[in-house]
């Protein structure tokens, strides 16, 4: 089988995101005839540890082509792995973080890197004859993840519009990834009608949600329940809230500017603003409650909130098995986001679940906010067991492509699949 898994060929081309944005897609072709394609995604609220993707610089495009990352994939890197067995995701990976050499992927980019890493799991998978879940995971991958749905976007997603980034639904409630979509779609919709009745319907943010015309952030989360309830669902049983605080946009050293409300709150302020939303609204996750350099806050909202809350790290974590490793000594967060371009290859994002799940937190697959149809995080939540599932909101052909690809891999699981239910909660550890 290797001899059929060596990899013949690398071809990378630039492509373009959701954003309009060029970004890399990669193909490995291998000698039994198998190829694997993969398109890199990328952030706009990015954490300051994150692995750093390599733009061009330059007048084109606003500088963020990817022509340097498009010719070290088809130069250096393909001549680096070309005969290297496919389904050694292990051994490629370190093929490909030693051929950088640069501390944060730098050199030759996250992007490149992560391009020909999601491409050869594709090419083994497809070498195969089985779905990437499946490939990853075998016979016990069989669970469908809780996905966390955006309904209002916010932050840097929305032009700063409003402070907060993500208004979210979760539903604990749904008996199958098929019914939280279900709900999410009715809860979509309400909102959308609320906006309109209220004059404020103005489209879309980046990731599908509804452009959040609020006059304060609060009114965003009575919007949610609202929608909820219009939906004929129990806010809290069956959907309840997810934030995304992104709190590292608006913050620095303990001091946070909401924008929208014209005031400033210091690291406390901020913890007691949130704390009273956990009381007033069914709030059942919050990622980056405070900022990426405010640790020992981010430890004291997760004290705080005890098992009530999902705390979840996006910007603290970057995806790092150390940093995940730091954090709970610390106490700070008890779930991880996931997001392969935050390190650069599938193998130190899996070793960051690895980690995260040992040490008991919970974990979310995410996309990024610049994204594309590629809906291979679908089966790395899948074929990892990781559980709950970000995507962004339910519109746009970027977003639907994930949430179409989870229905197609439930169905084709039938009677296997489950559904993951609030056990996952990383504030819940099973
Ligand atoms: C996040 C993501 C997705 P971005 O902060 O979790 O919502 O945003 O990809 O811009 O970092
Ligand atoms: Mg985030």
């Amino acid at each position: 089988m290797s001899n059929e898994t060596s990899i013949t060929r690398v071809h990378a081309r630039r492509v373009w995101d959701s954003r309009g944005r060029p970004t890399v897609e990669a193909e490995v072709s291998l000698r039994g005839g198998a190829v694997g394609r993969s398109i890199v995604p990328a952030g706009a609220s990015k954490g300051m540890r994150e692995a750093l993707e390599l733009r061009d610089g330059g007048k084109a495009f606003g500088g963020q082509d990817v022509q340097l990352a498009v010719a070290n994939v088809n130069g250096e890197i393909a001549r680096a792995v070309l005969g290297m067995a496919a389904d050694d995701q292990v051994a490629i990976d370190e093929v490909l973080i030693a051929l950088d050499g640069s501390p944060n992927r730098g050199r030759l980019g996250a992007n490149s890197l992560l391009a020909v890493s999601m491409a050869a799991a594709h090419a083994a998978a497809n070498a195969r004859g089985v779905p990437l879940y499946r490939y990853l995971g075998g016979a016990a991958a069989t669970l469908l993840p809780m996905p966390q749905i955006q309904i209002f976007g916010g932050g840097a997603h929305a032009g700063r519009r409003v402070d907060i980034q993500d208004f979210m639904v979760v539903c604990p409630g749904a008996a199958s990834f098929a019914q939280a979509l279900e709900w999410t779609a009715e809860v979509y919709r309400h909102a959308g009608e609320l906006m309109a009745e209220r004059g404020s319907q103005l489209g879309v943010a980046d990731e599908g949600g509804w452009w959040p015309a609020f006059d304060a952030n609060e009114d965003a989360l009575e919007a949610l329940v609202a929608a909820i309830e219009r939906s004929g669902l129990v806010p809290g049983e069956q959907v309840a809230i997810a934030l995304d605080i992104a709190a590292s946009e608006f913050g620095h050293n303990g001091r946070y500017t909401l924008g929208l409300e014209r005031r400033q709150l210091d690291s406390d302020g901020l913890i007691e603003l949130l704390l009273r939303w956990c009381d007033k609204f069914p709030i059942a996750s919050i990622e980056d409650p405070l900022g990426e350099d405010d640790g020992a806050a981010f430890a004291r909202f997760t004290a705080a909130v005890g098992r009530r809350v999902q705390v979840v790290g996006d910007d603290l974590l970057v995806s790092s098995a150390e940093l995940v490793r730091e954090s709970a000594a610390a106490g700070a967060a008890n779930t991880v986001l996931l997001k392969p371009n935050q390190r650069g290859t599938l193998t130190e994002t899996l070793r960051c679940w690895e980690v995260a799940r040992a040490l008991g937190y919970g974990g979310i697959v995410s996309a990024r906010s610049g994204e594309t149809e590629d809906t291979t995080i679908v089966h790395l939540a899948i074929g990892w067991q990781v559980g709950q599932l970000k995507v962004g909101s339910f519109a746009r052909g970027e977003r639907m492509a994930k949430w179409n690809e989870a229905l197609r891999i439930e169905e084709r699981l039938g009677a296997r699949a489950r559904y993951a239910g609030v056990g996952v909660f990383g504030c819940n550890p099973a």
